[in-house]
């Protein structure tokens, strides 16, 4: 292939569409494409976070920061304390010894430690401080909605899905108690207790007043069906949503298996709701871990194929846990409209690998998915899990604009705008008609 120089790589003045405000060079278009990607709001269609109304479940500052489950994995790597030692700790001290093993004793490369730099930077603290007072005094300081709509401002994100559990009694209280959430938040309906563990939960949908038994005949069909129409109706969820092992498989003779085919997919049907399938987590690789003993393993892609074969009623979000998976998942995607690939999931979501599957897609997809979501826990994260992606996306969008350009066809501004709007929030509005 020629390498073009960038005086080559001029645009054609004469290509119709172009406008005075559309870039000339490719110093021009990537300086646009930076410009257009940052002022985008975003929607986060998948986080673990939640509307003030939720009260304490809402986590930030500097304690829950350091106490999230990637840096405690991390921490154990470099530390000697073991886990029974470190979970006997208050929540403070673990954000202690999470500070001084990672930040203090060692030099925060990794993506979730830079986050945490990120954060501090961002408000002006110390990023080498030796101990974490200053940042207590500054997060102690701070007036929890104030602090909200400053991250939400410096994040630019606008709409956020959270991950509602309707076995969850904290949460159960606040949706019974008829409190009007901020409309910013925007319910997820997770399945995650249903289907991977029924047996756990049937006593839960009894304790509703559902009459479920640990068999799954028709009866129990039918009320855990109600149940789901239930609770649509009183979260209105963007979509129903489920974490799954790296075997699963479709159609499967499972418990799993029969709630999906009997259960789920019908009242996805009925309701005209996606269902969002986020695959390959192997559960508590390491138990003594807790959360942060979570691994992954690869799938069989065939299960998406099938799913969406079978069911092309019903729209499917999907993602998958394991790098190996992204390629077949975009072929797949190919294949099938009601198929809707989305985010850079959790292991996956450092800046390499964010890179190539953006681009992955972009080469094999164009703008018809949905580049990441952010997963954050806690809500200062949102400022730097949203840097980082923006400027990731941005790079992959500019080298396929460049790409574009040297094949011959001009972007114009507006069309850069379009397609970050269709990137950050119109792809995932319009599938969730929201
Ligand atoms: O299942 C999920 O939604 C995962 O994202 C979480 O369970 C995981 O612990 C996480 O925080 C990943 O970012
Ligand atoms: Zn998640």
């Amino acid at each position: 292939m020629t390498n073009l120089t960038t005086k080559q790589l001029e645009y054609p003045i004469s290509q119709d569409g172009a406008g005075s405000g559309d870039a000339r060079d490719v110093h021009e278009l990537r300086k646009q494409v930076d410009e257009i990607l940052q002022k985008t709001p975003v929607f986060d269609l998948h986080t673990h976070l939640f509307a003030p109304e939720f009260g304490e479940l809402n986590l930030w500052g500097i304690d829950e920061l350091l106490n999230y489950h990637y840096l405690i994995a991390e921490m154990f790597r470099f530390s000697s304390i073991t886990p029974s030692e470190f979970w006997a700790l208050e929540k403070t001290k673990q954000s202690d010894l999470i500070w001084q093993t990672l930040f203090v004793e060692n030099t925060p490369l990794s993506e979730a430690t830079r986050g945490v730099v990120s954060v501090l930077n961002t408000f002006g603290l110390d990023t080498r401080a030796k101990d974490l007072r200053e940042s207590r005094e500054f997060f102690a300081a701070q007036n929890p909605a104030d602090f909200i709509e400053r991250v939400l401002k410096i994040a630019n994100v606008t709409d956020i899905g959270m991950t509602n559990d309707p076995l969850d009694e904290a949460e159960i209280k606040v949706w019974k108690s008829g409190a009007k959430i901020d409309s910013r938040f925007h319910a997820a309906l997770r399945l995650d207790r249903i289907l991977n563990g029924w047996t756990d939960a049937v006593p839960l949908l009894q304790k509703q007043n559902y009459e479920v038994s640990a068999n799954l005949d028709a009866t129990t069909i039918g009320e855990t069906r109600r149940f789901l129409d239930d609770w649509i109706q009183l979260m209105n969820p963007l979509y129903l949503g489920v974490s799954l092992p790296d075997d699963f498989a479709y159609p499967e003779e499972s418990i799993r298996g029969k709630l999906i085919k009997e259960v789920v997919l019908p009242t996805c049907k009925e309701h005209g709701i996606s269902l969002s399938l986020m695959i390959g987590v192997r559960r508590r690789v390491n138990p003594a871990l807790k959360l942060a003993g979570d691994g992954l393993g690869r799938t069989d892609v065939s299960v998406v194929a099938r799913i969406c074969e079978e069911n092309p009623d019903v729209k499917f979000l999907v993602t998958f846990l394991s790098r190996e998976n992204q390629h077949e998942l975009c072929v797949v995607a190919r294949k099938f409209a009601n198929l809707m690939p989305f985010g850079c999931w959790w292991f996956l979501n450092n800046a390499s690998i964010v890179a190539e599957i953006t681009r992955e897609r972009f080469e094999l997809l164009g703008t018809s998915f949905i580049p990441q979501h952010s997963d954050a826990r806690i809500f200062d994260q949102l400022i730097y899990k949203w840097n980082h992606s923006r400027q990731l996306i941005a790079d992959a969008l500019f080298k396929s604009y460049k790409g574009l350009l040297e094949d011959g066809r001009i972007v114009t501004g507006k069309e850069i705008e379009c397609d970050a709007a269709k990137l950050f929030s119109g792809n995932f509005r319009s599938w969730v008609a929201k």
